[in-house]
């Protein structure tokens, strides 16, 4: 377990001007440790967002951190000069120049600038809020088509293939290790009924690109002052992947307005407006790029996505807690039925949504 003074020293490693003056936990991702590290440059606060990457879940941090680099420089090279730190993550560099370092116990730190005005949200509130968000993964994927190769590191192998999630669920199914089988047997009946769901995206032959793969609406910041999406951030699973992820992602988190793990399942819905500006925002960009195949794709992108999450939520359940970070006993198995409540609402809207697809822009 690190300690925030482990964090402290890991910000002292970094070459930046001024004194540290505060370190303290940040954010609520369910993977690395993020904290917030004030730096007093002569009266002048000047703010870092410092992480320790779950090297656990990212055995490769050299090939992790060079997917990152090539990905930030290739976006602040399009991006304008007015506000465009605003718009790019910027990595702080090491005292010996490096993008990371790793400290005595073998942990691995990087540290961005921190983007100020700009907040990002657990859960969606609002459809323009929608629109703002998926607007801005649409403009990543845009600028990242044209990322020179070689191909990015797969720092997740097989991280979206939802056939694959299935065997690992069946594999905790018959281990059984934590005697939990029982509690779960209505979720665990609810994915293998889908086996059908999760061949959907992967082997149907649709073009590879450059994706973010954690499209989740606390991946993006927003202007604080005009909302307007400013900033993709969290970038460690961008790399070749299907323009469908990202979709199903957005419709998973930006359509619904109840928590990820939400107990009271009549909350959570998946509203036809929502989806709407998801969709609009989306193609407000992605029209320009995608293929004919990879628009009918996004229909069924949100039940696989979705279905996936709660597969994985699941299997995390059965295993005893290892992957996702939790909070309270049983998190990952509510975590689990609220994706599977809106994998439901999903199935029963299809036609709704592949209507308002055939309609939006482009
Ligand atoms: P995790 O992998 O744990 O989800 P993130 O990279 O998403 O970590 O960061 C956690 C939170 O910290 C984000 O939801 C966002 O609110 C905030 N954050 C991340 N990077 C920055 C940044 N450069 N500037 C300001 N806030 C940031
Ligand atoms: C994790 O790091 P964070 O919290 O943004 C996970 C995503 C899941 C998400 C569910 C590397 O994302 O794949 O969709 O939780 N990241 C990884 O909230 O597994
Ligand atoms: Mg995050």
């Amino acid at each position: 377990m690190k300690t925030t003074e482990d964090a402290g020293r890991a910000a002292q490693g970094f070459a930046v001007e001024g004194m540290l003056e505060s370190v303290a936990p940040y954010g609520s991702g369910h993977i690395n440790d993020s904290y917030c590290a004030v730096f007093d440059r002569g009266g002048r606060r000047e703010r870092f967002l410092l992480q320790r990457v779950n090297t656990r879940i990212f055995d490769d941090p050299a090939a992790l951190m060079e997917n990152i680099e090539r990905v930030t420089s290739h976006l602040a090279g399009k991006a304008g000069r007015a506000d465009g730190s605003r718009r790019v993550l910027t990595l702080a560099r090491t005292r010996d120049g490096q993008a990371w370092l790793m400290d005595a116990d073998g942990d691995v730190w990087r540290m961005y600038r921190f983007i100020e005005g700009a907040r990002s949200f657990d859960v969606v509130e609002s459809g323009p809020q929608a629109y703002e968000a998926a607007r801005a993964f649409g403009e990543f994927q845009r600028m990242l088509a044209d990322l020179p190769l070689p191909r990015l590191h797969e720092t997740l192998p097989d991280f979206h293939s939802t056939p694959k999630r299935l065997e690992a669920l069946k594999l905790a199914i018959e281990a059984d290790g934590m005697g939990r089988n029982e509690e779960a047997a209505r979720e665990i009946a609810f994915a293998l009924e889908r086996e059908g769901v999760t061949r959907l995206l992967v082997g149907a032959g649709l073009p590879e690109r450059v994706t973010h793969n954690d499209t989740k609406i606390s991946n993006v910041l927003l202007d604080e002052r005009t909302g307007k999406g400013i900033c993709v951030i969290d970038l460690e699973t961008v790399m070749p992947g299907l323009a469908a992820f990202d979709f199903g992602d957005m419709v998973r988190t930006m359509t619904c307005p109840a928590a990820e793990d939400e107990r009271d399942l009549s909350k959570v819905r998946m509203e036809m407006g929502m989806f709407e500006a998801v969709a609009g925002g989306y193609l407000s960009v992605a029209a320009g790029f995608l293929t004919d195949a990879e628009r009918r794709s996004l229909s069924e992108a949100g039940s696989v996505i979705t279905l996936e999450q709660g597969i994985r939520f699941l299997t995390d359940y059965l295993e005893g807690d290892r992957y996702f970070k939790v909070h309270r006993a049983g998190q990952n198995l509510d975590r689990a039925r609220a994706q599977f409540r809106l994998v439901e609402q999903l199935e029963e809207q299809a036609e709704a949504m592949e209507r308002v697809l055939e309609g939006a822009a482009g």
